[in-house]
């Protein structure tokens, strides 16, 4: 096996101790139990649950599905590719042990394709901004960057979008993807920049392709499970979340 060298992203995990080791052991197990539960086109079509949903969002080919498969250790459980736009639906994956639905994962279409008609674009921003301001079970969004890409003016505008909910509680983490594209002071840089951006939320580096970050996120999904509160009853009404007066992430 080729030796590690300090240049590059370290492959595998650096644990302080036996217990931080076993802990993030324990926060993959659960991750990797993910399979898929179900496909919205829109918001009427998702079920109501009462478990914890963790929604992936960002520009389109940001690496949402590809960090889906990469924190569920799993090929093709959500639609990856090289063509923007593959995630067409909200699609919902299931995790919990023993057949148990103790959290969902969402992995949402992205924004931003300049390939998809104008009318679609504005469609599928409001079913977002919809989602994201009403969906009761939702406790934290990761919001995917491509840090060569840095956070645009449609990721600002989603920002803002759940800014009451992140200041009621709302988690939300920044996640730099495709980090092994950067040098480690370009990656470095990116990550300070984000953590500014990132107001009330964290930010961190991922790369699916050097599995770089893999611990932080899946103690950090972990954790905003466990500490979830449960939904508040009056927004629970997901068939009014449809045609709400939320105002669209607007932009190209
Ligand atoms: N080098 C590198 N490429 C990545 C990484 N993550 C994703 N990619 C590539 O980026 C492209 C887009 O990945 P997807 O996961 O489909 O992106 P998405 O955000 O789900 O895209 P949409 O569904 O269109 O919104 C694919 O070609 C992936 O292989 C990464 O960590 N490193
Ligand atoms: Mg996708």
């Amino acid at each position: 096996m080729k030796a590690h060298t300090s240049s590059a992203p370290h492959p595998y995990p650096r644990h302080t101790t036996k217990v931080d080791a076993a802990v993030a052991q324990l926060a993959h197990n659960w991750l990797h139990t993910a399979r898929f539960l179900t496909e919205a086109p829109q918001l009427q079509h998702l079920p109501t649950l009462d478990v914890p949903e963790i929604a992936f969002v960002g520009r389109s080919n940001a690496g949402k599905s590809t960090s889906i498969n990469t924190l569920t250790q799993q090929k093709r459980l959500a639609f990856a590719s090289k063509t923007p736009g593959r995630t067409q639906s909200i699609n919902l994956f299931a995790l919990g042990k023993q057949g148990a639905v103790d959290a969902v994962l969402a992995d949402l279409p992205g924004y931003g394709y300049a390939a998809v008609p104008q009318e679609a674009k504005r469609r599928w921003q409001q079913v977002m901004a919809n989602y994201l301001v009403s969906r009761p079970n939702l406790c934290g969004v990761v919001l995917l960057c491509d840090p060569r890409l840095g956070l645009t003016e449609l990721d600002e505008a989603l920002l803002e979008i759940i800014r009451p909910r992140v200041e009621e509680g709302l988690q939300f983490l920044v996640l730099l993807t495709k980090a092994d594209k950067l040098s480690r002071t370009e990656a470095q840089k990116a990550l300070s920049i984000a953590k500014l951006q990132a107001g009330g939320g964290k930010a961190m580096l991922f790369s699916a392709l050097k599995k770089q970050g893999l611990d932080d996120v899946a103690l950090l999904l972990r954790s905003w499970v466990d500490n979830a509160t449960p939904a508040p009853e009056a927004t629970s009404d997901l068939n009014d979340a449809d045609t709400g007066p939320v105002a669209p992430v607007d932009g190209s």
